[in-house]
């Protein structure tokens, strides 16, 4: 994957306008995600291993807003599931194209279908595995109800959602400290004071963080039995549910 750095909100922006996943992103993207979200690698790596353990036999697994692949590619390596392919969705065009480029130079044996679609418009069925990595985010809040629904429809009995998201938190003083925690992260990762505060604001309204309770209550209000934080590194966390 690219490795180019990511320098986007470095310069003085005089309007930013929001944040999108156009070719400009794309270029950065591996390296904006690992110094933006703490404990990417760990995530990526344990959804492998997540698939490795759930996938079934003659089942599809969805890695949906899969940008250029990572947690794709994961699975791919770590699953031993037969007859099982990976369908890989994103509505950036730009990302697919790089995506399926790295895809060329990958060894793994399972079938990768790659899809340009809204993730909201996708058919769900004889899932095992719905990886939704810092995706749901990104959809109008109004939509995630009915979104999550469909994917546990097209889940298997004992199948899994694995869902990542940035965390917002009741309590004010954890907003306040998760927060300054984050920007402490990517400061020490490179970022500067001005660069984290341009992309803050171009991420305003795009990104929509919500509370752990209430990713708890919607999964288990639309059917799952089991739901549980399985990683957490500041404001950022990775939950497992259980069909
Ligand atoms: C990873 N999962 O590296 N339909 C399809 N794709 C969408 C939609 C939508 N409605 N909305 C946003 N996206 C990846 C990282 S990035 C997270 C996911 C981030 C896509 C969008 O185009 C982008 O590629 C991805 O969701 C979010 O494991 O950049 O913080």
């Amino acid at each position: 994957m690219s490795s180019t750095k990511d320098t986007l909100f470095s310069n003085p922006v005089e309007s930013l306008s929001s944040f999108k996943f156009d070719s400009a992103v794309v270029n950065v993207f591996p390296d904006m995600i690992q110094r933006s979200v703490p404990g990417y690698q760990t995530i990526i790596y344990a959804i492998g291993l997540l698939a490795a353990r759930y996938a079934r036999d003659h089942s599809v697994c969805y890695d949906l807003g899969c940008s250029l692949g990572a947690a794709t590619l994961s699975m791919r390596h770590q699953m031993s599931a037969k007859h099982c392919k990976i369908i890989a969705v994103d509505n950036s065009a730009a990302m697919l194209q790089q995506f399926k480029k790295n895809l060329q130079d990958d060894k793994g044996e399972i079938e990768v279908d790659v899809v340009c679609a809204d993730i909201r418009d996708l058919c769900i069925e004889n899932a095992s595995v719905v990886v939704l990595n810092f995706t749901l985010q990104f959809l109008p809040v109004a939509d995630r109800d009915a979104f999550l629904k469909k994917i546990y429809q097209g889940l298997l009995p004992g199948g899994i959602l694995i869902l990542s998201e940035k965390l917002s938190f009741e309590d004010e003083k954890q907003q306040t400290l998760q927060t300054d925690l984050h920007h402490l992260f990517k400061k020490s990762q490179g970022y500067s004071d001005m660069e984290i505060s341009q992309k803050r604001s171009a991420l305003d309204n795009v990104l929509i963080a919500e509370t752990f309770a209430n990713h708890q209550q919607r999964l288990q209000a639309v059917g799952f039995s089991s739901v549980a934080v399985w990683f957490q590194y500041f404001n950022f966390a990775s939950i497992v549910a259980i069909k």
